[in-house]
């Protein structure tokens, strides 16, 4: 049977041994060319091939629950649920999206794109349909990476303690993005390992029995040894400490030995945990050797693997980079990420400070306030985490950094549309919800030469600040010393008509606009307001006292951005010209291109001339 035969999972419940093979490397093949041409997460999804067969065979999905953590790696579900035709327009405008959406179809049982949430989640549905006196299985798919974040084991606390069924499959590959950290990885190591050996060793025990003569004596000292190992394992039975079973490690490459598996606990009054070993990227020889660079990427040339246009170093690295080179005159400079050194561009610091980098994990919150610990400590932490992930940690920030006034410098990567990865992937709430917060500094720069600028303000001022920015600016020689806190710049002369202020990459935008408007006789002023919190009430005075208009732009939500702070204090001084505000509208952005979604948003050069004659002309 064809890939694009499978209609639904019940295609493939009775395909016999050697058909499954068949199918696993021509759903490995539809990934690999799709991927290449649209981008996406390549090494997760060729990791978890043979699981999702396995679980869809076992279980009865739409009315069984699958819930993948991440949801990166959902592509062989999408392709085995109905939606191989569409696979070519996956995380492309108005396709596919690249992780489960309920929207999309009956088979997405929940909404997934941040980590450690599905054992939570899986839970309350557990929980829901015991209350409604329904009968269905619940199973989180979840990899030893997301297990690193606190919520799992919030959840695994939760659903032990109460005894309510439901299964997490452990997707174990060793990888996060980079190579998994903390205690936990360790021991699932060893799980890994020590299953591995006594296996081994068992067919050694026998060989050894069979030798004539001194084969019982040597087998009964080699017992003992094994027993020696055997009980440290049981010791460090984790799982089993949180009320949960533990079943594996079994191979997560053997379709059929996790079929056999997952039947006969299918249906198991209580919860469990069955750990599979997977290898991620397997099957496409580039991601097998590079996991970490082939879990997200950019459209690649299958052959050579490599990139086919190549984008240069992000925001993120060049920034990284400048604080490396910072750090060996400043001891007191330390870093801080969450499970994405590498992204967001702290590969070089770890290598060149591995005793002032710390990776703790996709725990965003513990990031937060371990960092608060270190400036409490007289450290100088930069956390760098994107816009998006830092969201869970809102409260630490508020309550762990600026209440305590504490110089921790958060670097927001990512800011504004993300792309083809989505509304859970985009930074379009990072100024409402740091702007909130008293104390904070919120910064965002136009160029990497001022994002250097507002890294060296950062270490010389002790006080809480964020800085944002997205994954690429356009290369400016900006004049040195352009970037000063708490005022804006002007980048145009100044006309009366009316002042554009925006800050960051949208300025791009708003240049053309600008000139958009120029050749319609209206003369606008564009202001890069690159420190967004506080806002410089001195250019508004300025404005009020000149009766220009304002229309503020930004690659943001509305509601709570940086144009309703403008408009707030606007209001406060009674201003005297009409005050306009134009971005992101109150609803969740989709997935697809930066540029296809600010022209669907109004947010292109056109766009914002548009909007921007409406205010002034009415
Ligand atoms: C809250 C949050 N922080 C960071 C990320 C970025 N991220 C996506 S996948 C991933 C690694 C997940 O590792 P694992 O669960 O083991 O899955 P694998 O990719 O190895 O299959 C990370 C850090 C995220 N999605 N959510």
């Amino acid at each position: 049977m064809k890939l694009k035969d499978i209609a639904s999972p019940s295609s493939i419940k009775a395909l016999p041994e050697k058909e499954l093979k068949r199918l696993a490397s021509e759903i490995r093949a539809e990934i690999i060319r799709t991927v290449s041409v649209n981008g996406g997460h390549l090494a997760s999804n060729l990791g978890a091939v043979e699981l999702t067969i396995a679980l869809h065979r076992v279980f009865d999905c739409p009315e069984d629950k699958l819930i993948f953590d991440v949801g990166h790696q959902c592509y062989t579900h999408k392709l085995l649920t109905g939606r191989s035709a569409d696979f070519s327009t996956i995380r492309k405008l108005d396709g596919l999206c690249g992780f489960p959406r309920r929207e999309e179809s009956p088979y997405d049982a929940f909404n997934t794109g941040h980590a450690s949430t599905a054992i939570s989640a899986a839970l309350g549905m557990a929980r829901a349909r015991d209350m409604r006196g329904e009968n269905y299985n619940v199973v989180a798919v979840v990899g030893d990476g997301a297990l690193t974040g606190g919520m799992c084991y919030e959840a695994l606390n939760d659903a032990g303690s109460q005894n309510t069924p439901l299964m997490v499959v452990l997707n174990d590959n060793g990888m996060s993005i980079s190579r998994n950290v903390g205690a936990l990885s360790k021991q699932l190591t060893r799980l890994r390992v020590s299953r591995g050996w006594l296996e081994t060793k068992k067919n050694v025990a026998d060989a050894l029995r069979r030798v004539p003569g001194v084969g019982e004596k040597l087998h009964d000292a080699f017992q003992r040894v094994k027993n020696r190992i055997r009980n440290a394992f049981i010791r460090d039975k984790f799982f089993t400490a949180l009320g949960f079973q533990y079943f594996g490690p079994i191979d997560g490459h053997d379709i059929q030995g996790m079929e056999r598996v997952f039947r006969s606990l299918k249906n198991v009054d209580r919860p469990l945990v069955v750990h599979v070993v997977t290898k991620k990227g397997s099957g496409f020889h580039h991601a097998e050797e590079k996991p970490d660079a082939f879990h997200g990427v950019a459209p690649f040339y299958i052959e050579t693997g490599r990139a086919r246009s190549e984008l240069g170093p992000s925001v993120g690295t060049v920034g990284g980079g400048y604080i490396t080179s910072l750090a060996e005159n400043h001891p007191e400079i330390c870093v801080v990420t969450a499970a994405m050194t590498e992204s967001t561009g702290f590969g070089e610091f770890s290598k060149r400070f591995p005793k002032r980098l710390f990776d703790v994990g996709i725990a965003e919150e513990h990031a937060v306030t371990m960092a608060a610990g270190m400036a409490a400590g007289g450290m100088r932490p930069f956390v760098a985490i994107y816009e998006t992930f830092l969201q869970r940690a809102f409260d630490q920030i508020a309550v762990d950094v600026c209440l305590q006034n504490l110089p921790v410098c958060f670097l927001l990567d990512r800011a504004g549309i993300g792309g083809e990865d989505g509304a859970t992937h985009h930074g379009l709430m990072g100024v409402s919800m740091l702007r909130a917060i008293p104390n904070m500094a919120v910064l965002a720069p136009r160029s990497e030469h001022e994002l250097k600028e507002m890294i060296n303000w950062a270490l010389s001022h002790g006080r809480p600040c964020a800085i944002r920015y997205p994954r690429s600016l356009p290369k400016i020689k900006a004049p040195e010393g352009m970037f000063r806190f708490g005022t804006w710049q002007s980048l145009t002369p100044h006309y009366r008509d009316v002042a554009i202020l925006a800050s960051s990459a949208i300025l791009r935008e708003c240049e053309e606009a600008v000139e958009l408007l120029s050749s319609d006789g209206i003369e606008a002023y564009l202001i890069n307001a690159s420190t967004i919190q506080p806002l410089n009430t001195d250019c508004l005075k300025y404005l009020a006292q000149k009766k220009i208009p304002i229309v503020t732009v930004e690659e943001h939500f509305l509601s709570g951005g940086f144009g309703s702070a403008v408009a707030a204090c606007c209001a406060k001084m009674k201003f005297p010209a009409p005050v306009a505000m134009i971005g992101l509208p109150d609803e969740f952005v989709p997935h697809g291109s930066r540029s296809l979604l600010l022209q669907r948003y109004g947010l292109d050069g056109p766009g914002i001339a548009r909007q921007v004659k409406k205010a002034v002309k009415g």
